[in-house]
């Protein structure tokens, strides 16, 4: 048998997979892509690899003892059952929940990235059984961006259209004179995108911007968060103090005169409260320069002269998510917008204000005129929410009262949870604590491909196919392409496709014509497909049949909105196109936030000092600042057991870069292992010894699949180098309750003793029994 080649996709680049004698043998790159991303190099190896699971598992002790609170999650053995075992246990305990309990027992918020591929995306697929069920407690907002999500709708009326509606690359190309940029716009963020990118196009567009001899300064704490070739200003400022620095800024722009009044006066409320701040008026502490300067270590001369070049030149400030992903995470893209209006070129070309340039693919590309399919969800009948970063207080603390955005409610008392495409494990922080929450529920249901840390802590475990194992379309909002996801391989082992599993739990509990539809893959993709042609037709845009769409594989949207410039409409017309905040404008000030009452979220932007930073007494004890940021070699904890991302391991755990003064303090050298740790956990890691990192900050990216020493002590040390049992489990603040996963205090030492084996790319033990 030959070669075949057949079209696919990932969150991180589109794909031929190169199939021989039924096994992905490799993949070669969309031919559009002038910058493929080399974290496709981790697919071939990982479809057959042994971490993935091979049958229905369920948790030993959770058969002998049934469903219950128990600590024993994710130390006993699993048993291998059939599918048809696992679907009867499972539609029994169900219906126990359901029956005793309702809905609202149930949590089904499940955050994760899953695959590519718009059908059997695995969020909606379990939202839609769920909902046919009656509900489930959901979540809102996500890890990525949630203070964002929360704060820039009240302030500047929309968060959408900031991430849709960016000011374009092609725009900054040709008009910006100077990028100033908090947390720098990191090409490895920019692999990635939701749903697929068949282009990588930020790579051109910063080498268009160096060459138009555009300017670039870049504030954060890691030198290679801009690529080296746009020769940038590196400002190495302490990690948590952007908003100082922006402060100060700001302060000189309104000391020296240099503020624009007329465009604040216009476009914007609430200045006079936020300038009486700036010069200190009620506090007494005037956000000068020297005063940044104690907090950033920045100097304030050089914050000063900024100043001044941004007020006399087209300015662009940008903010990345990762600023947001931080304690007081609010207060970064806030702070961001207002010196940007401060500066008067919001709604300018290539001026004003932008939010996670280089935090993800398509960010200042236009999008499509409309949507790609989608899989409808249904209607969920449970009321009760939590922002996502909460799920730990929920499972520990139910009946609690907790703030969320204005409002006070209560964390749900949840006895089953079920998640589907996503890895707590991974993008959860405190993994002890996480651990601790999740010995609450009564059951655990997961479906993964693989066994990650989730898996390995529920007690009904099932295989579900990776997408090169099923038939998808996939499509995003800013993407100029649609791909026919054609299956490649047969599923491993007795892996099956979320949609199946779900039909079949479906059927079992008598709702299976309302969650199928009486459809099968083929037939879903054909409709969703039609539907999304229809779309097209209304707005005058013919594209072909879904067989010509099919054949070809990849459908070229030549229509995305080019040119595009954030709050463009608003600046020409702010009485015609006014903002959607309650006074129209942007609200430098706003009564809506200053009226919740938060300590932690006033009414305008301001400086608080971080739950954790290089000033707080905690770094006498824990003298380094980590920066858990995303990774370079997979996304988030994807196919971790693939080439490429196995490959930048050091002795196999996951590499830590420090600066080559801290490594030299602590006898650590290049290629050593490390012992990371502070009060929370601890984890190893590998020295990478570099002069990117700033002095007392180390940088350990996530990803690395949870590995505890011992699995039945939740305080165990991770042996691979996962950051999150560093970090700390606290939302962002009482308005967004984000993720606040980015930093924390660490220590680091050589680790000296005999080198643990990493153990979590096989499967966990297992205990055959013969089934009745
Ligand atoms: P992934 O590793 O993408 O991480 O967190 P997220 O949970 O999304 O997990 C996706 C899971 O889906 C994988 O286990 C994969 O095997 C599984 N999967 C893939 N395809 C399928 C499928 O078809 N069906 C099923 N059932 N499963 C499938 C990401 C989150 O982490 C994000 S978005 C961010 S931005 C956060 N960032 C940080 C951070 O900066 N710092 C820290 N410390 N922590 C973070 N966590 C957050």
């Amino acid at each position: 048998m030959g070669l075949a080649l057949r079209p696919h996709t990932s969150h991180w680049g589109a794909f031929d997979a190169v199939v021989e004698h039924g096994t992905v043998v490799d993949v070669r790159p969309y031919g559009l892509d002038r910058d493929p991303s080399p974290i496709l190099g981790n697919i071939p190896g990982s479809i057959r690899h042994p971490a993935r699971v091979t049958q229905p598992m369920v948790r030993a002790g959770w058969l002998d003892r049934g469903p219950g609170p128990d600590e024993r999650r994710g130390a006993e053995p699993f048993v291998p059952v059939s599918w048809e075992t696992a679907i009867d246990l499972l539609t029994g305990e169900l219906r126990r929940v359901l029956g005793e309990l309702g809905p609202q027992a149930i949590y089904g918020g499940s955050y994760g990235w899953a695959s590519a591929g718009r059908f059997h995306h695995a969020q909606s697929q379990m939202h839609r059984f769920l909902n046919c069920l009656g509900g489930y407690v959901r979540s809102v907002n996500t890890y990525s961006h949630a203070a964002g999500e929360v704060i820039l709708p009240h302030v500047v009326g929309t968060f959408r259209d900031v991430l849709n509606r960016a000011t374009a690359w092609s725009e900054i190309v040709e008009h910006t004179e100077l990028i100033v940029c908090f947390g720098g716009i990191p090409l490895k963020n920019t692999a990635v995108s939701p749903g697929g990118i068949s282009r990588h196009t930020v790579r051109d567009r910063l080498r268009a911007a160096a060459a138009r001899g555009i300017e670039f300064v870049q504030f954060g704490p890691l030198r290679d968060d801009l690529p080296e070739f746009v020769a940038a200003e590196w400002q190495p400022l302490v990690p948590g103090t952007d908003v100082a620095v922006m402060l100060a800024l700001a302060q000189t722009l309104i000391a020296e005169g240099l503020h624009d009044t007329a465009f604040l006066a216009r476009y914007c409320v609430g200045f006079e409260r936020f300038e009486r701040y700036l010069r200190g008026r009620d506090d007494g502490v005037p956000k000068t320069p020297e005063w940044a300067e104690r907090l950033s270590g920045i100097a304030a001369g050089e914050i000063r002269a900024l100043a001044r070049r941004m007020a006399g030149r087209r300015t662009l400030v940008t903010v990345s998510w990762s600023l947001q992903r931080t304690d007081h995470g609010e207060q970064a893209p806030w702070m961001g917008l207002v010196l940007a209006a401060m500066l008067g070129q919001i709604g300018l070309p290539g001026g004003g204000f932008g939010f996670g340039y280089g935090s993800m693919g398509y960010i200042g590309e236009g999008p499509l005129p409309f949507g790609v399919p989608t899989l409808g969800q249904g209607k969920n009948g449970v009321e009760a929410f939590i922002p996502v970063a909460r799920v730990a207080d929920m499972l520990l603390q139910p009946g609690e009262p907790f703030d969320y955005d204005g409002r006070r409610l209560t964390y749900p008392d949840i006895r089953l949870v079920y998640w589907c495409g996503g890895n707590p494990f991974h993008h959860h922080q405190d993994l002890a604590r996480l651990r601790r929450a999740l010995s609450r529920p009564d059951t655990i249901v997961v479906h993964d491909p693989f066994w990650t840390g989730m898996a390995r802590h529920a007690d009904i475990v099932l295989p579900a196919t990776l997408s090169l194992e099923r038939n998808d379309i996939a499509g995003a909002s800013n993407d100029p392409c649609l791909t026919a996801m054609h299956q490649a391989v047969e599923p491993f082992g007795q892996a099956r496709n979320d949609y199946d599993i779900f039909g079949d739990l479906a059927a079992a509990l008598g709702i299976g014509d309302a969650f199928t539809e009486g459809c099968c893959e083929m037939e879903w993709l054909r409709h969703l497909y039609g539907g999304w042609r229809e779309t097209a037709r209304a707005r005058g845009i013919d594209v072909p049949a879904f067989e010509e769409f099919w054949r070809a594989g990849y459908l070229e949207l030549p229509f995305v909105e080019e040119d595009l410039v954030l709050l463009e409409s608003f600046r020409a017309d702010p009485e015609g196109s006014p903002l959607k905040t309650p006074s129209g404008r942007i609200e430098i000030f706003s009564e809506t936030i200053d009226g919740f009452g938060y300590d932690d979220c006033p009414g305008h932007p301001v400086w608080l000092e971080p739950v954790e930073w290089l000033g707080s007494a905690k770094a006498e004890r824990f003298p380094l600042h980590l920066i858990a940021n995303n990774p370079k070699t997979r996304l988030h904890s994807q196919l971790d057991v693939g080439a490429y991302s196995q490959a930048s391991k050091v002795q196999g755990r996951e590499p830590i870069r420090i600066h080559p003064d801290d490594a030299a303090q602590r006898g650590i050298r290049d290629g050593d292992v490390v012992r990371v740790f502070n009060d929370r956990g601890s984890c190893l890691a590998g020295a990478v010894v570099s002069r990117d990192a700033r002095p007392g900050v180390v940088q350990l990216s996530t990803g690395a699949w949870y590995d505890p020493f011992d699995p039945a002590d939740p305080d165990a040390m991770c042996v691979h180098g996962n950051p999150n049992v560093l970090t700390l489990d606290k939302g962002t603040s009482k308005l967004a309750q984000g993720c606040s996963g980015q930093h924390a205090l660490v220590d680091v030492a050589r680790w000296e003793d005999p080198l643990p084996p990493v153990r979590v790319h096989q499967p966990p033990a297992l205990e055959q029994r013969t089934e009745p």
